[in-house]
């Protein structure tokens, strides 16, 4: 069989972008009108339909013996006052951990387990945070500037979003007198 060569992708520190880009995929409000809890908020926003986030990712194969690895570039802003974020995802295979690394900006870092555990780490640059195996994963920039995290996880680690577009997470995360505060989600 054919060797599967070494090579290099450069990463922007200024804006976070791939050289390569790679595989794009960008997210508007449109492509999850339905996971922001304010639901006038966002019919409000859709006419303008804002980018949420970008992701650059590395194109590997899909297998165990190699890791994806990506960018996220989470822009700010918030619908009502619920701050932008990722859609978030379990791993189809789900104890396939994943690590993220902060390059700039602030956000917060939204973990949850099937069994009903509940975590959040602040993410700042310099942040090297661990999402351990079963633990559904969801981004939140709580900042005034772009988010910008690199992360790397098994190749065929996959993504399952159905869990969470049906239930959300457990916790929002929302503006309160400037500040970015966790509460409970109501629909979960
Ligand atoms: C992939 C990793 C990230 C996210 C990205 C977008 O396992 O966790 O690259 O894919 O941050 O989030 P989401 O939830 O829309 O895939
Ligand atoms: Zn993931």
């Amino acid at each position: 069989t054919e060797k599967f060569m070494p090579f290099v992708t450069e990463l922007d520190f200024a804006t976070g972008k791939l050289n390569p880009e790679g595989h794009v995929i960008t997210r508007n409000l449109s492509h999850m009108k339905d996971m922001y809890y304010d639901q006038e908020a966002v019919r409000q926003l859709l006419g303008q339909n804002p980018l949420i986030y970008v992701v650059y990712n590395v194109v590997v194969p899909e297998t165990a013996a190699h890791i994806q690895h990506c960018v996220t570039i989470l822009y700010p802003g918030k619908v009502g006052n619920e701050y932008f974020m990722t859609k978030g995802h379990y791993h189809e295979v789900l104890d396939r951990a994943e690590i993220y690394f902060c390059l700039k900006g602030k956000g917060q870092l939204l973990m949850q387990t099937q069994d009903g555990a509940f975590a959040s780490i602040d993410m700042v640059p310099g942040s090297v945070a661990y999402v351990a195996p079963e633990w559904a994963h969801r981004t939140v920039n709580t900042g005034d500037e772009p988010f910008v995290f690199f992360a790397a996880y098994p190749g065929d680690a996959g993504h399952n979003y159905g869990d969470i577009e049906t239930e959300g997470f457990a916790k929002l995360s929302v503006e309160q007198n400037g500040e970015a505060v966790l509460v409970d989600n109501p629909r979960y």
